[in-house]
């Protein structure tokens, strides 16, 4: 498939400072997935020079690289204070683009976020990158000469007031659309986890092949795709399709997946993944189980992070299991296991399919529910009554006395208080009649 975000291009070389061994798979990887092609790249262990987050020698040494090869851009692997972006700006080549983590990430999703929620949080995250460097900058000029650079500030400082108001109408609207869907006897499961985890994939096996367009028309974050990708950020915005799970009708959201070393504040802004799973009554954290043992560690505990704590029944999900051996999975599950936070530890295989049954069975004891048995005289208003019940959970049991009608109803909660105040009304009914 062509890549969905159109890529900034050309070519890159990476920088990076390390402890142990150098790793430089991720952020290569986000390197591809913003566009570059990675042409070389330098490593450093850690010494550093604190004005450059890696010693002048290197910089010097990257920026040799990429005049050799001519390179669009130097990619560091970390974040870059004000400062230390500037020294290393001297030192490269005139023209280089230079990228932190960070910059690199806002771009790769700048070019992607397609949802108008998605492009305000975007914008936001940039805007709130930039006003540090900014005011570094305009303190300095105004300490040199007076000049208007103070409006420049003031400027960004509005347009972030008014979009935290934008975003907030969005996140409004959403939280009704939640209540809405939940009135509709809907129990959402959001499915959460690193990027490149097979969340979507995951979506792909649980949701319904129902189009969900008849369900709540004009809801835009309803689809019935959610790209698959081996790519880093392929899923730039939640997505939702509908399930039915354990004959439950059940809502699941496919989230922007999370990655480390990103300052909080970028990840808060992709608010729609925080909210999802706030909101969940499951959720589902997708880990890929094909990692090394330390990687499986570190994504889930960036990952649990970023989720904050939800209130919801966490199960994690260890997929990829077609690609481990019984020891190496039995190895990742203990790891999981002693988690205090995580409800339970499923492994399965999205692509393949292997464990989605029993991944679904337990999504479904997990959902809140409540059984209402009841027994009502057989005719419209009864009829009526099971049509809607039908559609706001399970009817099960049904038995025709003839005279009656007997049978069990289960949703959520507050679904079911609902059905008990109607049943009741049937009944009164039928006392205000028989009287
Ligand atoms: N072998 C194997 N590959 C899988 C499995 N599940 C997903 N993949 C692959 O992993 C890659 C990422 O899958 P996605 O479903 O796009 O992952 P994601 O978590 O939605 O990723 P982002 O949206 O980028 O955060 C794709 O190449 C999938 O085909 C699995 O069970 N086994
Ligand atoms: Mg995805």
């Amino acid at each position: 498939m062509q890549s969905r975000h159109s890529p900034q291009g050309g070519t890159a070389v990476v920088a990076a400072r390390h402890t142990d061994e150098p790793d430089t798979t991720e952020i290569r990887r986000l390197a591809d997935a913003a566009g570059y092609e990675v042409v070389a790249e330098h490593t450093q262990r850690t010494p550093e020079d604190a004005g450059y987050a890696m010693g002048r020698g290197k910089v010097e040494r990257v920026a040799a690289t990429a005049a050799d090869h001519d390179a669009d851009a130097v990619v560091y692997d970390g974040g870059l204070t004000p400062g230390q972006y500037s020294n290393w700006v001297e030192l490269l080549p005139p023209g280089t683009d230079l990228l932190d983590r960070y910059r690199l990430v806002l771009g790769i999703f700048a070019e992607g976020a397609a949802d108008r929620a998605a492009q305000l949080q975007v914008e936001l995250a940039t805007l709130r990158y930039r006003l540090p460097r900014l005011r570094q900058v305009t303190e300095e000029s105004l300490l040199n000469r007076a000049t208007e650079k103070g409006s420049v500030v003031l400027d960004v400082e509005d347009r972030i007031d008014r979009l935290h108001d934008e975003l907030r109408a969005v996140s409004d609207r959403a939280e009704r659309r939640r209540v809405e869907r939940r009135e509709r006897g809907f129990d959402p499961v959001a499915i959460a986890g690193y990027t490149n985890a097979g969340k979507s994939t995951l979506l792909h096996r649980l949701a319904d092949d129902l189009s969900v367009g008849a369900l709540d028309e004009g809801h835009p974050d309803l689809d019935e795709t959610a790209a698959v990708e081996d790519r880093l950020f392929e899923t730039l915005e939640t997505t939702t399709r509908r399930a039915t799970i354990g004959g439950r009708r059940v809502l699941l959201t496919d989230t922007v997946g999370l990655v480390d070393a990103l300052p909080h504040d970028l990840v808060a802004s992709f608010s729609a993944t925080l909210d999802a799973v706030a909101d969940a009554d499951v959720g589902l954290l997708v880990v890929d189980a094909s990692d090394t043992l330390d990687e499986v560690r570190e994504k889930r505990r960036v990952s649990l992070a970023e989720l904050d704590d939800p209130r919801c029944e966490l199960l994690v999900v260890l997929n990829k299991c077609d690609l481990l051996t019984e020891e190496e999975l039995a190895a990742r599950r203990e790891d999981v296991a002693e988690l205090d936070r995580v409800d339970d530890v499923l492994a399965v295989s999205a692509v393949e399919g292997t464990g989605v049954e029993t991944l679904r069975d337990r999504i479904g004891d997990a959902l809140p529910g409540e059984t209402l048995r009841a027994e009502l005289p057989n005719g419209g208003e009864t009829e009526s009554f099971l049509a809607w019940a039908h559609d706001h959970g399970t009817v099960t049991d049904r038995e025709y006395t003839g005279e009656t009608i007997r049978f069990g109803f289960e949703a959520r909660p507050g679904v079911v208080e609902r059905a008990r105040s109607r049943v009741d009304d049937l009944r009164e009914g039928t006392a205000d009649r028989s009287s």
